[in-house]
């Protein structure tokens, strides 16, 4: 098989390219990278020396493709499938382009702070940094409150990149910082968890919750509650 996925089952940034290869139902090899694990460490880095995955190897043609967004980018661009994950329209893609952004900078790494805040040594956390990333994830959410009142998927009728940046993203971010009474984006992110390729990442990603850090960890419930 020409595609190979380095990734780990509960990193959020890996269930972007995830989704995405699930979208399209494009062949690839799993591969589970365990950091921990030094074997499994080395052979990454011999892959990517940077050691930050999700990285996509493309034997056929030669390439090593790191960034979750690249990623994306790159299979829509050579492996393109029926969900064209970057718009053709050019309006429409750099809206997808600049919501990717949005959900990677103003939820995705706030909840990252959040939860290897976490992973640090008691005594050398940093609870200015979480509560202000608390207060990021806040002001990310009554934006996207705001968006998401009449849009079916990030840009609009058409799923895309920025949904599957979104989907990581306000997923874990609703269990680190809950969605609270925020109806529009609860009914989104359950639009997302519904959608069969992240519904399928979250069902391998599944097995690994009890791993997450913070007493409470993720689920796979509904955000907005009922049938949605
Ligand atoms: N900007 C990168 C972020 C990648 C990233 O932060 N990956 C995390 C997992 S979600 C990682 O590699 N963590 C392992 C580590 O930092 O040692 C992307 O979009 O791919």
């Amino acid at each position: 098989m020409a595609l190979t996925l380095y990734f780990h089952p509960l990193a959020s940034f890996c269930w972007k390219p995830l989704i995405a290869l699930y979208e399209n139902a494009t062949p690839f090899t799993p591969v589970i990278v365990d950091l921990m694990d030094p074997q499994s460490a080395a052979a990454f880095k011999a892959v990517w020396p940077m050691a930050k995955f999700p990285v996509l190897r493309d034997e056929a043609r030669g390439c090593t493709v790191a960034e979750s967004t690249v990623v994306i980018e790159y299979l829509d661009a050579f492996y393109p499938g029926a969900t064209r994950l970057i718009p053709k329209d050019p309006d429409a893609a750099w809206r997808a382009r600049m919501w990717d952004r949005f959900h990677d900078e103003y939820l995705q790494k706030p909840m990252q702070k959040i939860v290897t805040d976490r992973l640090r040594p008691e005594d050398r956390r940093d609870p200015l940094g979480v509560e202000e990333a608390r207060a990021q994830l806040i002001e990310a959410y009554a934006l996207l409150e705001m968006e998401m009142a009449a849009k079916r998927w990030a840009v609009g009728d058409e799923f895309t990149l920025a949904d599957c940046s979104a989907a990581p993203a306000l997923f874990y971010a609703n269990t680190v910082e809950p969605l609270g009474g925020r109806k529009s984006l609860s009914a989104y992110l359950d639009r997302l968890m519904d959608r069969a390729s992240f519904a399928r990442v979250l069902a391998e990603a599944e097995p690994y919750f009890s791993m997450f850090p913070l007493e409470r960890k993720p689920e796979r419930v509904r955000a907005a509650g009922g049938s949605g």
